[in-house]
C-alpha cells in the first residue's frame, strides 16, 4: 500500500487533487494522475490504496500539473519515496524511486472551457466572491493563468466594478455563487445594464438535480435577472454551455448590456463538450445613418429655423469634432447631459452647460428659448426639463429611444458621427449670431455665480464642497478618471470637474444607486492601471460598501477616495426640505474614517480646515498607493436645480417655518447662512 501524507486530497473523476506542502507564500492545488501497473490508483479520503504493489515496480507514473508557478518543497509517500520539485509552472513529470514518469493527458472541464472563451474574448479578470458552485471556475481561472480572479468583499462591488471596466474598456465579467452570492450582484448589474455596459455575469446555481425542490440557496435566475439583462439563460448540459456562452457574450457586446449565464455547480466540473458552433465573439460596427431622403428633410428643417440649440447625450460622445462644426454652421449653443459632459464640454466655444436636476440654468434656458432643439444621442430621462413649445428633432442609434422623452417633429435613426458627416454637407451656414451670443453670455454669468462657493471656502468642519471639487479639478490629471457617488457628490462633480477630452466620469447616472463610486473606482483602477482614479464618495455611500476598501488595499490599487463627509444623507435631506418635510433620519453618526483607513492599511487623513484643503489633497494624490481623504464638509450645502419650481420653494419655506416652530431656529439660520448666495438668487 502507498499512503500519502495527511494533506492528500480527494478522488475527482479520473484525476486526483492533492494539496501539498510548499515553500512559497501560497496554497493551491495539484492535479496528480497516478497510474500503477497500467491501472488508475484509487484514492480514499487521505490515502491511496493499490492492490498488489510490487516494491520494485518501474511502471509508476506521475503527472504533476501546477496551475501557477509554485515551489514545491516536499512530497512524500509512506514507503519513503520523496521527491523535490522547483517552480513547476506547467505540466511536469518527475521521479519517484527512480521510476520514470511519462506523459498523461487531462481532459478539460466546463470551467476550463469557460475560462478559455473569456480569455479569447479579451476578458482579463472576473470580479467575484468564490464559493460552492463557483469553486471549479475559480480553480480553472488559476489553472489557465491568463485571467485573474479579483476577490471582492461583496458581489455588489463585483458588479459595479465590472460595469465600470466595461464602460472604460468595452467588455468585463463578474460572478456570483449560488443563491445569495448572485443575488448580491443585482444592484450593480442594474446599474451596468442601464449604463449600457457590456458585462457578462456568471450566476452559478444549485446542482441541476435539485432544481425546483426548494433546495438550500435555490433561486430562480430567470425571474431574478430578467429586468437587468439583455440575455439571461441557464446551461444545464455540457453541450448547451459553449453555445450559450458565445451567445451571452455576443448579446452583451452588441446589445450593450448585461448578459447573465446561469451555471449549475455540478456542470462546472463535467468534461467539456466540443462546441458544435463557433465560440468566437464577433465585434461589428456597421455604418448606420438615416436615409438620404430623411437627411434632406432634416437639413430642410435646420436651414429654415433660425434659433437652434443642440443637446448632446453620451451617444454623441465620439462625434465631438462634427458637433462643433455643426454648431459653427448653425450658430447654435450646445447643451449636454451629465453623462456626455466629459466628451462634449472641452474645447467647445458653444457650450452652455448641462441640464437636468443637477444642471445649470443656462442649458435650461438655451433649450427653452430656441425655435428648434436638436437632440443627439440622448435618452435623457427627465421630461420636465424638455421644452414643449418649440420644434424637436431627435437622432439616436437606437430607434426604440425616439420620442419617448419629448414631443418630436422628426425622429431619425443613426450613429451621430456618421449622420453629421453627411448632414454637414447639406446645411447652409447661418449668419445671425444674436441667439447664440445671448445664450453664451448667460452661461458666462452662471459660471461666475458658481464661483461664489469656490471663493468662499467655508469654515472649520463646514468646508464648502464646491471649493473642494474645484481644487480637485485643478489638481487632477488631464486624463484622470472620476467616479461619483449618487448624492450631493454628483452635483459637485457635475458643476466643478471640467472635461479635457481625456478625462472620464462614471456614476450611477441612470440607476441612481448610492455607494457606486468606490466599487466603480476598483473596476477603473484595474481597467486603466496607468491613469489616476479619483472617487467622490458620500459618507452614506462609502459606509454602505465599506468592506471593499479592503479589496483596494489587497490589490494595492492607487485609488484616491475623497470623502465628502457632511455627516448626513445630504441629498435626501435636501429632497425632504424642498418637499416641506422635516429632515428626519438623515443624520449619520460616522466613525473616524482616517483611523479606519489606517487600520485597513491605507493612507488616511481628515481635513477639518478649509485652508488645508489644497495642500492635503495634493499630498494625498501623490501617495503611491490608495488614499482616503475625509473632508468635513458643510452639512447645509444646498444645490438648487436650474429651474426652481414655485411648489418646491413653497415647500422649502414651509419646511423652514416648521423648523422654526419646532424650536430649530438655529438650524434655519445656519441653512440660510450657508446658502445665502443661492437663496438670494432664487427667492
Ligand atoms: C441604494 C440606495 N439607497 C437609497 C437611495 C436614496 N438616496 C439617494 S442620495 C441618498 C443620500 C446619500 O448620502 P451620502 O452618500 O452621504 O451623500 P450626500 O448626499 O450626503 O453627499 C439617498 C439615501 C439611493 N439612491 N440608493
Ligand atoms: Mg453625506
Amino acid at each position: 500500500m502507498i499512503q500519502f501524507p495527511k494533506k492528500t486530497g480527494f478522488f475527482k473523476s479520473s484525476n486526483i487533487e492533492l494539496t501539498l506542502e510548499w515553500g512559497a507564500l501560497f496554497h493551491g492545488c495539484f492535479v496528480v494522475e497516478l497510474i500503477f501497473d497500467s491501472r488508475k490508483l484509487i484514492f480514499t479520503k487521505d490515502k491511496v490504496e493499490i492492490d498488489d504493489v510490487k516494491k520494485d515496480s518501474s511502471d509508476f507514473r506521475i503527472l504533476l500539473k501546477a496551475f501557477m508557478p509554485l515551489k514545491v518543497n516536499r512530497f512524500e509517500v509512506n514507503n519513503g519515496a520523496i521527491f523535490y520539485a522547483d517552480n513547476i509552472s506547467k505540466p511536469k513529470y518527475t521521479h519517484i524511486n527512480n521510476t520514470s514518469i511519462k506523459s498523461s493527458h487531462m481532459s478539460k472541464n466546463v470551467s476550463d472551457q469557460l475560462v478559455e472563451t473569456l480569455v479569447e474574448a479579451g476578458i482579463k479578470r472576473i470580479y467575484a466572491v468564490t464559493g460552492d458552485s463557483l469553486n471549479y471556475v475559480n480553480e480553472a481561472v488559476h489553472r489557465n493563468g491568463k485571467i485573474k480572479w479579483i476577490h471582492v468583499r461583496n458581489e455588489e462591488t463585483a458588479a459595479f466594478a465590472s460595469g465600470a471596466e466595461a464602460q472604460l474598456n468595452g467588455l468585463a465579467c463578474c460572478a456570483g455563487s449560488s443563491g445569495p452570492g448572485h443575488v448580491h450582484l443585482i444592484n450593480g448589474l442594474y446599474d451596468a445594464h442601464r449604463s449600457s455596459a457590456s458585462v457578462l455575469a456568471i450566476a452559478s446555481t444549485i446542482p441541476t438535480k435539485e432544481f425546483g425542490t426548494g433546495y438550500f440557496q435555490e433561486t430562480n435566475i430567470f425571474k431574478l435577472f430578467d429586468d437587468c439583462s439583455c440575455y439571461n439563460q441557464m446551461a444545464t448540459t455540457t453541450e448547451q454551455f459553449p453555445r450559450m456562452l458565445q451567445a451571452a457574450l455576443q448579446n452583451a457586446v452588441h446589445k450593450k448590456g448585461v448578459a447573465v449565464l446561469g451555471l449549475p455547480g455540478d456542470i462546472t466540473n463535467l468534461p467539456a463538450a466540443v462546441a458544435e458552433t463557433t465560440t468566437t465573439i464577433f465585434r461589428n460596427k456597421p455604418v448606420i445613418r438615416p436615409s438620404n431622403d430623411e437627411l434632406l428633410q432634416l437639413a430642410d428643417l435646420l436651414n429654415s429655423n433660425q434659433k437652434i440649440t443642440v443637446f448632446c447625450g453620451l451617444g454623441a460622445a465620439d462625434a465631438h469634432q462634427e458637433i462643433i462644426q455643426l454648431a459653427c454652421v448653425l450658430k447654435s449653443p450646445i447643451a449636454y447631459s451629465y453623462k456626455a459632459k466629459m466628451a462634449i464640454q472641452y474645447d467647445n466655444p458653444y457650450e452652455v452647460g448641462l441640464t437636468g436636476l443637477l444642471g445649470i440654468p443656462s442649458a435650461y434656458q438655451s433649450m427653452h428659448e430656441c425655435d428648434l432643439l436638436l437632440l443627439l444621442g440622448t435618452d435623457f430621462p427627465y421630461t420636465p426639463f424638455m421644452p414643449v413649445q418649440n420644434k424637436i428633432v431627435q437622432i439616436d442609434i437606437k430607434p426604440e429611444n425616439l420620442g419617448r422623452r419629448a414631443k418630436l417633429d422628426l425622429g431619425l435613426c443613426g450613429d451621430i458621427k456618421e449622420t453629421l458627416a453627411v448632414l454637414l454637407t447639406l446645411l447652409n451656414e447661418k449668419e445671425d449670431t444674436t441667439f447664440l451670443n445671448r445664450q453664451l453670455e448667460f452661461h458666462k454669468k452662471v459660471e461666475q455665480n458658481l464661483l461664489y462657493y469656490v471663493n468662499d471656502r467655508g469654515e472649520s468642519n463646514a468646508i464648502h464642497p464646491e471649493y473642494v471639487a474645484s481644487v480637485i479639478n485643478e489638481l487632477a490629471d488631464r486624463d484622470a478618471i472620476f467616479t461619483v457617488d449618487t448624492g450631493m457628490c454628483c452635483v459637485w462633480a457635475a458643476r466643478y470637474i471640467d472635461g479635457t477630452g481625456e478625462r472620464k466620469m462614471l456614476g450611477s447616472f441612470n440607476h441612481g444607486s448610492m455607494a457606486n463610486a468606490m466599487p466603480q473606482a476598483i473596476g477603473a483602477a484595474f481597467a486603466r492601471p496607468d491613469q489616476q482614479i479619483i472617487a467622490f464618495c458620500g459618507d452614506g455611500g462609502l459606509s454602505m460598501m465599506l468592506g471593499d476598501l479592503m479589496t483596494i488595499v489587497q490589490y494595492n490599487l492607487p485609488v484616491k477616495i475623497v470623502l465628502f463627509n457632511n455627516r448626513s444623507l445630504g441629498m435626501v435631506k435636501l429632497e425632504m426640505e424642498v418637499s416641506g418635510i422635516p429632515d428626519i433620519e438623515t443624520d449619520m453618526l460616522n466613525p473616524d474614517f482616517a483611523k479606519l483607513a489606517e487600520a485597513m492599511g491605507m493612507y488616511g487623513i481628515t481635513i477639518n480646515d478649509p485652508t488645508d484643503v489644497r495642500s492635503t489633497l495634493e499630498k494625498a494624490f501623490h501617495q503611491d498607493g490608495p488614499a482616503l481623504i475625509t473632508i468635513q464638509t458643510d452639512p447645509n450645502a444646498l444645490a438648487m436645480p436650474p429651474e426652481i419650481e414655485f411648489d418646491q420653494m413653497k415647500g422649502f419655506a414651509f419646511y423652514m417655518g416648521k423648523m422654526m416652530l419646532s424650536g430649530r431656529a438655529d438650524e434655519v439660520l445656519k441653512i440660510i447662512k450657508s446658502n445665502y448666495k443661492h437663496l438670494g438668487e432664487v427667492v
